[in-house]
């Protein structure tokens, strides 16, 4: 499990933040005010940090799906409730159900339910005792713009190549960070100091993680294998394209290059965690270097080219290597139709590692090494034993791998495989090997495959039920109910076991479940938030970023849209969370403040899952089209 470890990122002085907006770039324009402003004055937990009782999701609810929403109140009779188009002509209305207390927010609920009306329009609301609801669309191509601006956040935060304004707008245009001209010599050639060794080593390209600028390859690597994924659901789904993430259709550089552009983006970093391999001839060869990032924190904002901070190389880990081993393992099939020699390049590269890592199994990254990035460390590195195995032998078909996986014991463990709290994360990453063992074609005999098949099954069985048993529909109910620092990837991470048994048995329930999953991201929550930036009236917009820095530099932009805030995290492991939250419920455990980084940070793991869900929804989106 992850620990946490608190940092403290400063905020650089008006002159310093205005200097470094300026520096070689010119500064973006007065940023238009494309956001609602919040109350000034914002007391946790109180009803005018939260808006109105009614609570729907904001974006809004395809035709077809489930239409359910939440009031709060002190009233323990069905009160009635009114669903309104946008000229305010009743369009339906019904009593509401009682719901008791609802534990994630410790506040009294009734529940809605208007899943009969099917009338596609925008601007609905509904009111219940005079109070009313933000308006939401009822429609079928509610995620299409979702897939393709959660994708953008990738190309957005990359590495060591400029931004480009024809892709992004001016606004959010950059020159490139931590490459060959930056004030220091950039991630070309970076110092490896370490027991003995001391060479230099070229980690360029890649995604900055976060609201930092640190590249860590036990991160990195479930970002990329979920793009990878998202691409790889359609070729193996029956019925799915994959057009809408092909050659020509997401804004990156290498658009109308004959390659998916959902893969050219997974190349970027997929090219830098091949460089984070330890080269032959030097201690620990085949393993993979855990992370490099700044010497020291640098305070926001700060734009990744004007960072000051040397930069470093930490020692290499296990967890490390298996990342490397089971994305390049991913790579080396995806890619081979495409390049071969990129994709021989990485299965060989997932062989050493696989190799390097059986020979140093116990190589640990420290949770205490959070000077300047994050630690990542991870001592339970089984669950990255078995997902670098079943993607070795995904890829392969052979023997030892397929030993390895089947042997391993986790395998048919479904608590292990896909933990309760959070099916996946950057130190839980045995279901995405299981994800693929389920849905991949393989040299899996049909026993082996029906019984992985099952774990997910059962999995998400959980899952959904822990959706039908919240108010809001959450599908996530982690341990002692405690929320946990990214709580809105684990959502997600579990909406994409939802998914996977969608598809795998065709059950629409488990459907509905990751429809009410996005209900909850939306807006449909206890604070009433929508945690993706520009979709809903009220979402997140000031989450910790050193270049989105607009709430401290009006002239720095604020997040792109579709990025995902973090969400709530009963932790407070930052200053202004400890101060603004304190005697939180669970799920309201969440400020939108840019230096509120336990709970308003955003990340490429985050954003990530929920490329992979606007991606599957938008996929039943096209399909339901199709029905009609
Ligand atoms: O996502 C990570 C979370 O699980 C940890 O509890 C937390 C503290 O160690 O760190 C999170 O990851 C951060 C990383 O350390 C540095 N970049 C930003 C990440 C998201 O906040």
């Amino acid at each position: 499990m992850a620990i946490h470890v608190e940092r403290r990122p400063r905020v650089l002085g008006a002159a310093v933040a205005a200097s470094l907006a300026l520096g070689a770039l010119a500064a973006p324009a007065a940023a238009a005010a494309d956001h609602r402003a919040r109350p000034a004055a914002e007391k946790p937990g109180s009803t005018d940090r939260t808006g109105s009782p009614v609570r729907v999701n904001q974006v809004g609810y395809p035709t077809y799906g489930p239409k359910k929403g939440i009031v709060v109140t002190h009233a323990t009779r069905p009160l009635t409730w009114t669903l309104r188009t946008a000229d305010g002509t009743k369009r339906a209305g019904g009593v509401t159900t009682p719901a008791g207390i609802d534990p994630s927010s410790r506040r009294r609920v009734q529940t809605f339910d208007f899943s009969k009306v099917t009338d596609a329009g925008e601007g609905y609301t509904v009111t219940i005792g005079g109070k009313k609801s933000e308006p939401f669309t009822i429609g079928d191509h509610l995620y299409d713009t979702l897939r393709t601006d959660s994708l953008a956040y990738f190309y957005h935060n990359r590495s060591g190549i400029k931004i480009d304004k024809n892709l992004v707008g001016a606004r959010y245009a950059r020159p490139a960070g931590h490459d060959r001209s930056a004030p220091h010599r950039g991630d070309t050639d970076v110092p490896f100091r370490w027991h003995g060794s001391d060479y230099r080593r070229n980690v360029s390209g890649g995604w900055y993680d976060a609201g930092d600028q640190g590249k860590y390859v036990v991160n990195g690597g479930i970002s990329v294998a979920q793009l990878m994924s998202a691409y790889e659901r359609t070729r193996t789904t029956p019925g799915v394209s994959g057009d809408a993430l092909g050659d020509g259709k997401l804004r990156v550089p290498e658009r109308g290059n004959g390659v998916p552009d959902i893969l050219d983006e997974a190349r970027w970093e997929m090219d830098f965690l091949l460089r984070m391999q330890v080269p032959r001839g030097k201690p620990y060869a085949g393993m993979a270097f855990h992370k490099v990032h700044d010497k020291h924190w640098t305070g926001l904002p700060t734009r990744p080219d004007q960072d000051q901070q040397p930069r470093v190389l930490r020692p290499p880990s296990t967890a490390a290597t298996l990342n490397l081993a089971a994305t390049a393992a991913q790579c080396a099939r995806l890619f081979k139709p495409y390049d071969p020699r990129f994709a021989a390049r990485c299965l060989d590269t997932a062989r050493t590692a696989w190799a390097a890592a059986k020979k140093h199994p116990r190589m640990f990254a420290s949770d205490k090494d959070s000077t300047g990035g994050g630690a990542y460390g991870d001592r339970h590195v089984g669950d990255e034993f078995y997902w670098a195995a079943a993607e070795l032998f995904l890829t392969t078909g052979e023997h030892t791998y397929r030993t390895a996986v089947l042997g391993s014991p986790l395998n048919g463990d479904v608590d292990a495989l896909f933990p309760r709290g959070g099916a996946l994360s950057w130190s839980a990453t045995a279901g995405l090997g299981a994800l693929d063992l389920a849905t991949v074609p393989s040299k899996l005999d049909p026993a082996q495959r029906a019984a992985v098949r099952a774990t997910v099954i059962k999995a998400a069985d959980r899952y959904a039920a822990d959706s039908a048993k919240s108010a809001y529909g959450v599908p996530y109910a982690p341990k002692d109910g405690k929320y946990e620092w990214g709580s809105n990837s684990q959502v997600l991470n579990n909406m994409v076991v939802l998914a996977t048994a969608h598809e795998l048995t065709g059950k629409t329930r488990y459907r509905d479940a990751v429809l009410r999953g996005m209900d909850y991201l939306l807006g449909g929550n206890p604070l009433n938030q929508s945690y993706v930036t520009g979709y809903g009236e009220r979402n997140s917009h000031h989450q910790h970023h050193r270049f989105w820095a607009h709430q401290l530099d009006p002239r720095l932009p604020s997040p792109a849209r579709g990025s995902l805030a973090g969400g709530p995290n009963s932790g407070l492991q930052d200053p202004v969370a400890k101060k603004k939250l304190k005697g939180c419920a669970p799920a309201m455990c969440y400020v939108d403040d840019i230096m509120a980084f336990s709970t308003n940070e955003i990340t490429i793991n985050w954003n990530a899952p929920l490329a992979w869900v606007a991606s599957y929804l938008g996929d039943v989106e096209h399909m339901s089209d199709q029905r009609r």
